[in-house]
């Protein structure tokens, strides 16, 4: 059995470095990597520690043969799909149809080969079978080495999670699980965030659709004199990483920090009471808020948890009119579990990290560097069919906020926070870049019949900078209601031609969907969204974040205190009505994710 575990756990490792490609950036990844496997096969094959003779033999035969399955499954589908195997693709059998051809060529020596180890241990049993035990292990001896085994994964765990924090409950990306927690690990991982949201789905019924209409009936505004105004017109969103709204009409040393969006502000629909209302999804979670008008989940991210559920998401709804949607972001497609999560909220296509070309020069921190995915995009956005409704995401101005020299057009900054110093230089670079898009998009003629929409994603700077952000902001110590204020991220909306106005309205991403859909003329009868149209006179001066937290015009909410929007906390009173209106608008929200209640609403 042993035997068995170490040649089993010798394949993994080779599988891991040259068929899957595992890069491990310092030597405490490398080991973490190296060890990811082992707590699993131990116990996998531990199970015949439970037998004895024949029986043993079998046993440890059979794991190996499952297991071994299992990796070529794996191997197999990575070859196609650069993934691994998730329990919802796996119910996707629709997909197999297609695969039959393409398995019978990957069925190669290489599959072989990694059957090569049971044939090792077939042989040894038959050649020494003294080897074999011949009763079974004392439970004693069973329990020190369950307990060990389990000690060892915990230890493991723990390295990685340092490596990677929030590992599992934010799941971001399943080649960055796999690294760190070893496939089979992987998979029941999988199975257990999959077993848990159908049993939430299978008790969820039509009639709870109908209390969530009931109480999202009220944010449907009517229309006004905006609606329409961009009817038919292409529709660019960028998503722009980190961004926060203290950066913009603001300097660093006397030095503008962003000055394009300044101008591009003085063209548009500015919105500065604007917040992001992300939880552990970051990006991801902005994208769905956006797209959806629905808030992420209070842990993990949605894009992960819930890509099996229906949606009724802009570009969906787009497809009606004749849209077509893309998403141009270059990183890995399965991060945030983008590349299975985008085609439920409707989009065409997705122009992930291998349809650009990155390398060391045009590349830093987390990849291919803002302008030039911008530029590299253009051919791509040039032949898509019209009109489109294209989002971008960007990544340069992303923690730990690196840059070379030569890009940084500011100097980093010289408080305390080395963090804080740098993110002026990044967010100096990405207000660049999107410059450049514009120039670019002027040149080709697709600016004209265009209208965008910019957003900050969510916080950069976190509170452990606070002190610095402070320092910077002229500022003595932050409160909570401080910190909340700091939530604000830029809105911009741009739509050539049209004159310009700052909005002050109080709102969050979840009100950018019937906002943009309003502007578009749409006007859809079968859809459910938790915010407003923020050109609406009658919009709700509220925005509710994930934690229960909340603004109005006149209070800010936090930590179960209610504070003016000066800051002076206020007798709770001023702010319950407003609490119980926050918890009910996630609470609502939440049990229609859990529930997957949208089937309903595209079934009727
Ligand atoms: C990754 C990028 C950044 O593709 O969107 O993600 P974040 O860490 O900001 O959520
Ligand atoms: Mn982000």
């Amino acid at each position: 059995m042993l035997l068995a575990v170490f040649l089993f756990w010798v394949k993994m490792y080779v599988v891991y470095k040259f068929i899957f490609a595992i890069a491990a950036e310092n030597t405490v990844q490398e080991l973490i990597l190296l060890f990811s496997s082992l707590s699993s096969l131990l116990f996998i094959f531990g199970i015949a520690l439970f037998t004895k003779g024949k029986m043993y033999t079998h046993t440890v035969l059979c794991s190996a043969v499952s297991l071994t399955i299992l990796l070529c499954s794996n191997i197999m589908f990575y070859g196609f799909f650069d993934d691994y195997l998730t329990v919802p693709v796996l119910l996707q059998t629709s997909n197999f149809s297609d695969l039959g051809s393409s398995i019978r060529e990957l069925l190669s020596y290489r599959t072989g080969l990694l059957f090569m180890d049971i044939i090792v241990l077939w042989y040894v049993a038959r050649k020494w079978p003294q080897i074999i035990p011949k009763d079974k292990l004392s439970i004693k001896s069973r329990s020190v080495y369950f307990v060990g085994l389990i000690t060892l994964f915990i230890v493991h765990l723990s390295f990685a999670e340092k490596e990677r924090p929030q590992l599992l409950t934010r799941s971001f990306d399943r080649k960055i699980l796999v690294k760190n927690i070893g496939l089979f690990n992987y998979h029941v991982y999988d199975v257990i965030l999959q077993s848990k949201s159908s049993a939430q789905r299978a008790l969820a019924d039509s009639d709870k659709l109908i209390e969530v209409e009931n109480f999202v009936g009220g944010k449907r505004k009517p229309k006004h004199d905006l609606f329409g105004i961009a009817k038919g017109k292409n529709v660019i969103i960028i998503s722009m990483e980190s961004l926060q709204q203290f950066v913009i009409n603001n300097t660093v040393n006397g030095q503008v920090i962003t000055p394009f969006l300044n101008e591009l502000i003085q063209k548009s629909y500015y919105f500065n009471e604007f917040y992001h209302q992300t939880g552990q999804g970051k990006t991801s979670d902005a994208e769905f808020i956006i797209d959806n008008s629905l808030y992420p989940l209070d842990r993990g991210a949605v894009f992960f948890t819930h890509a099996g559920n229906q949606y009724v998401a802009t570009p969906a709804i787009l497809r009606h009119y004749g849209y077509y949607s893309a998403v141009f972001h270059a990183n890995n497609k399965s991060f945030w579990n983008r590349n299975l999560m985008y085609p439920a909220l409707g989009y065409h296509r997705y122009f992930h990290g291998q349809h650009f070309a990155a390398n060391a020069t045009n590349s830093v921190g987390w990849g291919l560097k803002d302008r030039e995915m911008f530029e590299q995009s253009i051919q791509q956005l040039k032949s898509l069919p019209r009109p489109f409704y294209v989002k971008y995401i960007t990544l340069t101005n992303h923690f730990p906020f690196r840059l070379g020299v030569k890009d940084q057009i500011i100097p980093p900054y010289d408080s305390t926070s080395s963090t804080l110093n740098r993110y002026f230089s990044t967010v100096r670079y990405s207000d660049e870049a999107v410059r450049y898009f514009f120039t670019r998009l002027q040149e080709e003629g697709l600016y004209e019949d265009t209208i965008f929409v910019l957003y900050g994603d969510h916080y950069g700077i976190s509170e452990n900078h606070n002190k610095a952000l402070a320092q910077y902001l002229g500022k003595g110590e932050f409160t909570p209601a401080d910190v909340v204020l700091l939530q604000k991220v830029p809105l911009i909306i741009h739509i050539p031609g049209q004159k310009a106005k700052v909005m002050s309205q109080v709102g969050g991403q979840i009100d950018v969907k019937p906002t943009l859909l309003h502007l578009l003329g749409v006007e859809r009868e079968r859809d459910i969204h938790f915010g407003e149209d923020f050109f609406s006179p009658l919009k709700e001066q509220f925005t509710v974040f994930r934690d229960g937290s909340f603004v109005t015009e006149h209070y800010i909410y936090t930590r179960g205190v209610c504070y003016n929007r000066n800051g002076e906390v206020l007798d709770v009173t001023h702010c319950l009505p407003y609490i119980k209106k926050a918890r009910l608008e996630l609470r609502y929200s939440d049990k229609l994710i859990y529930g997957d209640l949208l089937r309903f609403l595209n079934n009727r």
